[in-house]
């Protein structure tokens, strides 16, 4: 049952990540976070900008699934511990197979959940890039579930169909009976009374996961639920000014300073030719408002409204017809990571892809990229780049 739950689960969850490296248009140039990828990238495809929402969803279902399943794996690797130290470990060449295949699905799924949740938990205790580690890690632990799916799915729908769930759940401690000896040799020979009925074990696992989803789901609901998520690393509470809602990297922290975006601030726009903007010329231009989101890949979700400049302007203004335009764009930061981003032509071209220049009728504080950022609708968080200092735009290669 723990195994349906976990297979089930984690094809949601994985299927959601693969969407979210997908998200990152690691196609376009510098959008890379894993240039080692080789055939792992078989899969990719333009990301849309509609529905504004889908990134919100696939990435808010990918973390707090995930977090979710912590308690599920936990009690499903406590349920087989004896057999991961089986000796000899293996008796025949099939049965080596399938061990070495359980190394890799237990040491995957371990992997994939401390490097997901260190991630979102702002831990970056790793001695390697996030990135790549956890999309390999994604590949390895999918090879290996493929491998133990198909060799164990018949035998847990046997399990299952094997009770009665109603009656199962009317069972107390007391009419709790071991299961009898199976050929995988998983119930032990010679069992102690049992300690705990099995539904206490299904309570008490379900327990754990509806608490996992009330502690993190707010950060991606957002609004007066964000009070609720304890687990998130970022504050619960906004205030109530047009800039108060969460700050991804501080302006301090990535040493952006007043001088870097002050009145000597000027936009460069490059396509067919050169051009210099002041932060007045770009609110002289026709100026477009919409409420959209920021999704981050950590899960949090929140939506503001925004007012700029649409890319798709200026890439006109720029000499490159928008639809065969993409962009890069360049922040002032000079350290950390995500000083740019590229987009993509169809990203570029909706009407609702802004170089905001306010928000929520204000101009951006300085921790929301103040003179300027980019807000793109259905882009991860990390594609909105922030205090933008050059935008390159060129013609699609086709
Ligand atoms: N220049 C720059 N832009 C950036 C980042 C950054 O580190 N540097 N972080 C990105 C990430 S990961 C997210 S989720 C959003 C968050 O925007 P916010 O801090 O305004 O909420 O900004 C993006 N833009
Ligand atoms: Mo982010």
């Amino acid at each position: 049952m723990l195994g349906l739950v976990l297979l089930a689960g984690l094809t949601v969850v994985a299927l959601t990540g693969l969407l979210s490296y997908a998200a990152y248009d690691p196609r376009l140039p510098g959008n890379d976070t894993t240039p080692g990828k080789g055939l792992l990238g078989f899969y990719l495809f333009d990301w849309p900008t509609s529905p504004a929402w889908l990134y919100r969803v696939t990435q808010g279902a990918h973390v707090i699934l995930g977090l979710t399943l912590v308690p599920v794996l936990l009690a499903k690797l406590w349920s087989v511990i004896p057999k991961l130290f089986d000796w000899p470990p293996a008796r025949s060449l099939a049965q080596a197979v399938e061990r070495v295949s359980l190394l890799l699905l237990v040491g995957g799924a371990g992997f994939q959940f401390a490097t997901g949740i260190l991630n979102i938990q702002l831990f970056y205790v790793f001695p390697f890039s996030f990135y790549p580690a956890h999309l390999y890690g994604a590949w390895i632990f999918l090879a290996a579930l493929a491998v133990h799916v198909a060799v164990r799915l018949p035998a847990a729908i046997r399990a299952v169909r094997s009770r009665d769930p109603r009656r199962e759940l009317r069972t107390g401690l007391a009419g709790t009976r071991p299961e009898p000896p199976d050929p995988d040799g998983l119930v032990p020979v010679d069992p102690a009374p049992p300690t705990m009925s099995r539904r206490g074990l299904l309570a008490f696992v379900g327990g754990g996961s509806a608490l996992m989803i009330s502690l993190s789901a707010g950060q991606t609901l957002d609004g007066p639920l964000r009070r609720t998520a304890l687990l998130a690393p970022h504050g619960r509470e906004y205030g109530t000014g047009p800039n108060d809602f969460q700050v991804n990297k501080t302006a301090a922290s990535l040493g952006v300073t007043e001088a870097d975006t002050g009145d000597a601030w000027r936009l460069v726009l490059i396509g067919a030719g050169r051009a210099l903007l002041t932060r007045a010329d770009l609110l002289a231009l026709p100026l477009h408002t919409y409420a959209l989101p920021i999704a981050c890949v950590e899960g949090w979700s929140t939506e503001q409204v925004w007012t700029g400049v649409r890319l798709a302007d200026l890439a006109r203004l720029a000499g490159i017809p928008p639809g065969a335009a993409e962009v890069t764009a360049r922040s002032v930061q000079r350290v950390g990571y995500f000083g740019q981003a590229s987009l993509s032509a169809g990203q570029v071209s909706d009407p609702r892809s802004l170089l905001a220049l306010r928000v929520n009728g204000a101009d951006l504080s300085l921790d929301h990229g103040f003179p300027a950022r980019i807000i793109v609708p259905n882009a991860p968080g990390v594609h909105n780049t922030k205090w933008v200092r050059e935008l390159e735009f060129r013609r699609e290669p086709r």
